[in-house]
């Protein structure tokens, strides 16, 4: 990583974990308990890789970044729910997310799923309460990107074929087709909601579109190697799931090399749709290097 990337990385993470502290309920208050697992599931933790596309999508579109703060916050409470509810035995049954016990250990199954519940309803509270754009349809039309994305059209359908597609053998456009809504989705809504806070073209739009799809699915497909090759230590999350619970996955179906050159293909391809953007996509760029290169 460039070590300008690295201090922008920092500077951003560092901003954004105190705009987390203000928005998430105040632990003294009632209910102490769902209060206190709301921020157990949110803070310390994660890479915050959808916030930092908001925040560079956010900057090639000129956008004020108390607003792109905003749909970054959202987008992560959104992500850290699926997360909570991922690892609930009714699903994934897993005892350990970002290097901690998971919600439901710490806490228990119920508040785990309060957890989840409670912050779907306060990321779309935040868009709804804070100005995001100057024009109120553009921002009514950012909420509905949101719900979209996390709905059965989007994240929690793809985590539904995810369930039917255990012990099954899976296309490769079948797997495709899951991962663009259950990773995808919520991906491509933080480049799209973090460039709509600021102004960017209908064309400029669709590009940004295009770059959000190629680099979800690149995240997943690295996702589905590092499942392979790292260790749970790495990955402060239990290696090596996939394979074990009998999910079809890149690796499954391509092999590990193919599914390594895929992901750089896809990064190519992502770093194709920002040619026209000149140096304001700079970060975008280097964020999808981070997302193929990553190792956890
Ligand atoms: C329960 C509705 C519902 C959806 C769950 C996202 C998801 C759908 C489940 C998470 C399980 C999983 C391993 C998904 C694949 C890729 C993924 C989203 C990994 C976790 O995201 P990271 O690596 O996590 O960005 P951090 O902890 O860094 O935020």
């Amino acid at each position: 990583m460039p070590s300008d990337f690295q201090s922008w990385v920092a500077a951003r993470q560092s901003h954004f974990e105190g705009v987390l502290r203000g928005l998430l309920p105040n632990p003294e208050a009632t209910p102490q308990r769902l209060h206190a697992a709301m921020r157990y599931s949110v803070l310390d933790g994660g890479k915050r890789v959808r916030p930092l596309l908001a925040f560079a999508a956010g900057e090639l579109a000129g956008a004020d970044v108390v607003r792109v703060s905003i749909v970054a916050a959202a987008v992560e409470m959104i992500h850290a729910y699926s997360l909570v509810h991922d690892d609930m035995p009714c699903m994934d049954n897993d005892v350990l997310r970002r290097g901690k016990p998971t919600c439901h250990v710490q806490y228990d199954e119920a508040t785990a799923l309060l957890v989840g519940d409670t912050l779907q309803a306060l990321a779309f509270q935040l868009l709804a309460e804070h100005r995001l754009n100057d024009d109120a349809a553009r921002q009514l039309e950012m909420i509905k990107l949101l719900a979209v994305a996390s709905g059965s059209r989007g994240m929690a359908g793809g985590q539904a074929i995810d369930l039917a597609s255990v012990g099954k053998s899976l296309t490769l456009p079948e797997l495709e087709f899951m991962h663009i809504h259950k990773t995808g989705a919520l991906i491509r809504a933080a480049v799209l909601l973090g460039a709509q806070c600021g102004s960017v073209s209908a064309p400029q739009l669709a590009q940004l579109d295009h770059f959000g799809k190629l680099i979800g699915l690149a995240f997943q497909v690295v996702d589905d190697v590092l499942d392979c090759e790292e260790d749970t230590a790495t990955l402060g999350k239990t290696a090596g799931k996939d394979a074990n619970n009998d999910k079809p996955t890149y690796v499954s179906l391509l092999g590990i090399n193919d599914a390594r050159d895929m992901a750089r293909r896809l990064r190519r391809e992502a770093l194709e749709t920002l040619a026209e953007f000149g140096d304001s996509a700079q970060r975008l760029r280097e964020l999808a290097d981070f997302i193929v290169l990553r190792k956890f």
